[in-house]
This record gives C-alpha cells, structure tokens and sequence, in this order.
C-alpha cells in the first residue's frame, strides 16, 4: 500500500486510546482524522500536544465534529474521508457509571457502533472496521482465562451494551463479509487514563499525598481482580488486527490479574508510605455487581499477528506515580 492510501478515522480519539493510537498511526505515516464532539471547554488534553504541532495538524491530523447519536453527520464525516482503516473507541467507558445511566451507555456503546457498521455497509469503499469490545462480555465468566471462545455473560449495562455490539460486528463479518474485527481487551493504563478509572484514581493520590496535597484516598473494593496492562501496547494490537489479510476477533490481556488492594500497596510503596493509613472505604463506590475470574488468555493474537504485552505490572505502577509525582513537581 502506498504511504498516501493510509487514513485512518477514529471515533474517541480525545480519550486515552485514541490519543496513544493517533501517535502510532502518525508515526506510520497515516493521515488521521478524528471525530470529536462539542464540548463546552475546546482544550482536549490527550491530544494538545498534536494539535499543537504545525507540522501535524492541519496537515496530517484533522479533527471533524460529530456525535455517536447523530448518524448524519457521521455518514458525511465518512463519505468525505473516506478512510481505508476506521477505529470506532468513543463511549462512556465507565462500568460503575454505566449503573447510573444505562439508557444513554447502551444507545451510545451498543446503538452507535451499528449505525457506523451500518454507514460503513453502505459505503462504497471497502472500509477496515476495528471494534473496541471488552473483557467486560465475559462478565461472570464461565470459564478462566477467557479466550475468543469463551461464553458472553455480561454483569453490567456496559457489558451487555459491548456484548450487543460484539455480536453485531461478529454477524456483519460474517453476513456481509465485511471486514470487521473485535479487539476484546482486558483494562489497560497509563497516564492519560480517566481520572475515576481505579488505577489513575489511586497513583494520583499516592503522589498528591506523598507532596502533602491530599489526606486520603476512599475507594471501593479492594479485592476485585483485574488483567492489568498499559495502553500504549494496546493500541499496537487494534493497528496489527486490520494489518491482517482476514477480519477476526483477537483477545488483548496480560494473563495476570491484580487485586486493587495489590495495586495501591505498590502505589504507595514508590512513594514509601504506608497505604493503610491513608485509604478509606466508601461504599457507595462499590458496584451492584463485578464481573468474576477476568483474566484474559492471549495465545491467539500471539500466534496470528505476533503480539504480546510489555513489561511488568511493578513497572506500570511505578510509571503511573512517576507520572504524577512529575506532573505536580513541574507545576511548583
Ligand atoms: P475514554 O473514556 O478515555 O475515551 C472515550 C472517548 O469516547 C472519548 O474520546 C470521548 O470523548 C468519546 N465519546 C464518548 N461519548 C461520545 C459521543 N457520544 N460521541 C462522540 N464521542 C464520544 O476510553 P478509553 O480510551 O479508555 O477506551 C476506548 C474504548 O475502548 C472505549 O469504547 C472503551 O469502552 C473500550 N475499552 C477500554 C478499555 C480500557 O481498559 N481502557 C478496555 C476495553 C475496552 P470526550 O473526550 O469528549 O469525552
Ligand atoms: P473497570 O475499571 O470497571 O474494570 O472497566 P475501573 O478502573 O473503573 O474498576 C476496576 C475495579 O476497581 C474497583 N474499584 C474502583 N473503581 C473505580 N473506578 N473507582 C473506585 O474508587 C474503585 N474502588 C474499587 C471496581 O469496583 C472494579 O472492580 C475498565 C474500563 O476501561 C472499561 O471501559 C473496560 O471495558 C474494562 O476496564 C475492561
């Protein structure tokens, strides 16, 4: 493929991934468009260091207004653009939030990635459809580790809403041949993760309590396990799934899964303080219900496309409070 025939659109680019994912697509000479709605405060912190350079936007970064309701626009964005590779990431990610409004996480997660694969159906151009699924279909997974195999019994509106959209992509694979992939990946994090994602939460917190800047930290369930890895790694697997010569769906994991309670005593430990002083409970963080046993087996994406993660879970820890702690030292 020549260099000028690479253009990627993104849906959720402001967020963590699609920030980690513009970087590596820029980096492989892509032209990358993003969709982005309005939003009362123009500052889109994931990606003002790319908007910021004059080599890149305008000239190989393009950002194009719409929303995930509005399915007009989003066919227009696309019918402009016409993109070779389509990352669909935006929604609200949040699993706890999605308890409090499921209506508006169902239309947004599940809804919204059947009008785009219906607007990508209708599209002239063939177009390359990475779906951002979740360990969260697995729900109170029936079996453990979870592969690509592995029944779908979600415990949360976001759950069922990614479960929904997972099989839909899977049934436009397979009815109209369309070449649609489903990343099914486990948490991952860094940095530029949301500020009330458990890992973000917690490394802030240790480094603002360690400069003196908070007392505590009040979190919900200690003992929930996760498959922690870090985004950056991530956002390489959806690019190797559409690299592919065959759409199909790939789990994304570490195969290693960390309580919070493990992951706040290394939190603290960077910062050398003793975590039991400083952490509460509050209940009203708990869920109505968890998700059990998820921990993801990424045999398949090792084998097919050569993936596998990187570094340790210590070294994700230390780079998130490292993160902080230099955040809070450079505004001094
Ligand atoms: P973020 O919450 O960081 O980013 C979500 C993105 O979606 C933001 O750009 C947000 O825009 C955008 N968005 C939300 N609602 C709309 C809407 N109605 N119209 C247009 N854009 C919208 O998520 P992540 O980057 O962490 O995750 C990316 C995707 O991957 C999500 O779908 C998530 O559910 C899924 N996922 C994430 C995992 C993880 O561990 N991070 C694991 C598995 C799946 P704005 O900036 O304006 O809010
Ligand atoms: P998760 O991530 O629900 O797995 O969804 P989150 O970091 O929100 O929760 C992980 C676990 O930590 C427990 N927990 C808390 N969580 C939050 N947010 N805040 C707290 O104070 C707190 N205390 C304890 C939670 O109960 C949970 O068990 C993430 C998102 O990125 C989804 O979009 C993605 O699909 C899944 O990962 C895979």
């Amino acid at each position: 493929m020549k260099e000028s025939n690479k253009v990627a659109l993104i849906t959720g680019i402001t967020g963590q991934d699609g920030s980690y994912l513009s970087e590596l697509l820029l980096e492989k000479d892509y032209t990358v468009h993003g969709i982005v709605r309005r939003t009362s405060n123009l500052l889109r912190s994931r990606i003002e260091h790319l908007r910021r350079d004059e080599k890149i936007y305008g000239q190989r970064l393009f950002l194009h207004y719409g929303d995930l309701s509005d399915s007009t626009t989003l066919r227009r964005i696309l019918h402009d653009v016409c993109p070779t590779e389509l990352y669909h990431l935006a929604g609200q990610s949040h699993v706890g939030l999605s308890f409090e409004i499921p209506e508006s996480t169902c239309e947004e997660t599940g809804m919204a990635t059947l009008r785009l694969l219906e607007i990508v159906r209708a599209h002239p151009l063939p177009v390359k459809f990475y779906h951002a699924s979740s360990a969260e279909i697995f729900g109170a997974a029936s079996a453990s580790p979870q592969t690509e195999n592995t029944p779908l019994r979600p415990t949360s509106p976001y759950g069922c809403a990614k479960a929904f959209a997972t099989q839909l992509a899977r049934v436009y694979r397979q009815s109209y041949g369309l070449f649609v992939c489903n990343g099914i990946l486990y948490n991952h994090e860094s940095p530029r993760r949301g500020e009330n994602f458990v890992t973000r939460k917690i490394a802030r917190a240790a480094a603002r309590i360690a400069r003196n800047r908070d007392d505590d930290l009040v979190l919900g369930n200690l003992e929930s396990r996760r498959d922690w890895g870090r985004a950056q790694d991530y956002v390489q697997a959806m690019w190797l799934m559409l690299q592919h010569e065959t759409a199909d769906d790939y789990v994304v994991a570490t195969g290693e899964a960390h309580s919070v309670r493990e992951f706040v005593e290394a939190a603290f430990a960077v910062v050398d303080l003793p975590w039991e002083k400083y952490v509460k409970h509050d209940p009203s963080f708990d869920r109505p219900t968890e998700p059990v046993r998820l921990v993801g087996c990424a045999e398949k994406i090792r084998k097919t496309l050569g993936w596998k993660p990187a570094g340790s879970f210590a070294q994700l820890v230390r780079e998130m409070v490292d993160a902080e702690l230099a955040a809070i030292d450079s505004r001094q």
